[in-house]
């Protein structure tokens, strides 16, 4: 996920030079840097994808209740049916082995797992996942499993949901649950989604569920979620000693929309809540002086040790790079503002930047210490169209992925420690507030039929991962 608001100009002559440069470099260096035991892989989430919200005992999740509240999502879409998943889980697995992807990155629904949220196991919801695991391992697709893409039982938010320090060790029962059943298959687990986001969005913004506003929730939210992420580590690490753990952080370079002395400072505001909320306290044990004042309140002794656990790996979503202008009295007391002029953008009004996914990369290896990463999510929404031959020629989405995975490329011949690449999404899916108006798959859903029709962008990457074996 990534947001912009957009506007018009501020060109930022400098800045654009430098990344013109590094796209010529990452293009030349794609075709020779991915090592062969790369992870080449593909990216889906629950909700997004499941349906079947009643089946096998799943208990509700926030996003049920807020997509059944009306003028909550787009068109009143809610995630019911989804791309039916849990039912024709089988094909699509047998689709990703026809697109030669060597990973799958999914996430469980904490709901169908425990109903409640904690306390009774719902057996068959683990079932789901067990049978899924074995489809993929059967066919030499690495499972990578995420704990939570924002589907927090519904039950959970009535006692607070991210806003009550009780669920750290909630969430810390039901990693050891999953693990218990799927360790000793699953190898790769990443903790939260984008807890900076699902923190934004959910608690800050209010345009995702559970729709709660204002920047003290927003901050709890992230403190929250920070510390479960850290007491899961700790509990998983105990529970097996040859799981590799980690997490996944949506990362976006920040960019002053001029260069006035009021948007240049507002950069360090924006970037201390967006990237460093995250990244300090789980690589460095503290909160960015900018957010840690208001933060601090929440802070028990304790918790940042909890927090600075070592990962084995970090998954960064990356879209877009964020330029932002002063906004006092934001959230972010600094707000997205203008972007450099003759920018290209997505369908979702995202910018279209390479070179940021290489700075933010640059930035984890400089920064925080160089750690094994993977990108767990890119891609792009564009308004695709089904050509009378059938197919969907979405060169848009192809020129997007091509020159991100040379960026990628660009940063893997840096130094960076990039081990995978993942395309956000599989599949044309729920996409939160905006329900099915928006398609990021590379492999097209017709909703009405479930009808699954790879894209040009399928066969994109099909080909890039065979020719490097
Ligand atoms: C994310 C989101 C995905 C979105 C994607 C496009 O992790 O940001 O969770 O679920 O669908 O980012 O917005």
């Amino acid at each position: 996920m990534s947001i912009t608001r957009r506007k018009i100009l501020p060109l930022l002559a400098d800045a654009l030079g430098a990344r013109g440069a590094l796209h010529a470099g990452a293009a030349m260096a794609e075709e020779t840097v991915f090592p062969a035991d790369f992870a080449w892989g593909a990216s889906t989430s629950a909700y997004q994808i499941e349906g079947a919200v009643e089946a096998d005992g799943r208990g509700k999740s926030i996003w049920d209740n807020f997509c059944h509240t009306p003028g909550k999502v787009k068109n009143g879409d809610t995630g019911d049916v989804a791309c039916d998943h849990y039912h024709r889980w089988r094909d699509d697995v047998a689709l990703l082995a026809r697109g030669g992807f060597n990973a799958y990155r999914f996430s469980v629904a904490w709901p169908r797992v425990l109903p409640s949220g904690e306390g009774a196991i719902e057996m068959r919801g683990l079932d789901f996942y067990d049978r899924l695991v074995d489809g993929l391992l059967a066919r030499n697709i690495t499972p990578w499993l995420c704990l939570y893409h924002w589907d927090l039982p519904q039950a959970l938010q009535d006692k607070g949901g991210w806003l009550s320090r009780d669920i750290a060790d909630k969430f810390a029962d039901y990693a050891r649950v999953v693990a218990r059943r799927l360790g000793d298959r699953v190898k790769r687990w990443a903790m939260l989604n984008e807890p900076g986001v699902h923190a934004l969005f959910g608690y800050g913004m209010g345009n995702h569920a559970p729709g709660l506003t204002g920047r003290t929730n927003m901050l709890a939210a992230i403190h929250h979620q920070n510390l479960a992420q850290g007491r899961a580590l700790q509990a998983l690490r105990a529970e097996r000693a040859d799981l590799r753990l980690g997490t996944i952080l949506s990362l976006q370079p920040v960019r002053p929309s001029s260069d006035s002395e009021a948007d240049r400072a507002a950069v360090a505001r924006f970037d201390a809540v967006w990237d460093g909320a995250l990244l300090d306290p789980l690589f460095k044990g503290f909160y960015p002086p900018a957010i840690a004042g208001d933060i601090e309140p929440l802070v028990a002794a304790g918790d940042l040790q909890t927090i600075k656990q070592p990962v084995d790996f970090l998954g960064v979503n990356y879209y877009a790079p964020a330029w932002v202008a002063a906004a006092p009295g934001s959230l972010f007391g600094a707000w997205f503002g203008a972007v450099p002029q003759g920018t290209r953008f997505t369908a979702m009004g995202w910018p279209i930047d390479p070179g940021g996914l290489t700075e933010i990369l640059i930035r984890l290896r400089d920064h925080y210490g160089n750690p094994e990463l993977y990108v767990t999510e890119n891609g792009a929404c564009y308004g695709d169209t089904v050509a009378v031959d059938g197919n969907v020629h979405d060169a848009d989405r192809v020129a997007y992925l091509r020159e991100h995975v040379a960026a990628a490329s660009a940063a893997l011949a840096a130094g960076v420690r990039l081990r995978g690449y993942f395309v956000w999404s599989l599949f044309d899916n729920f996409e939160w507030a905006e329900g099915y108006s928006r398609r990021f798959g590379v492999v097209r859903v017709d909703f009405a039929t479930q009808q699954r029709t790879p894209k040009a962008s399928f066969a994109f990457l099909a080909d890039t991962v065979k020719r490097r074996g």
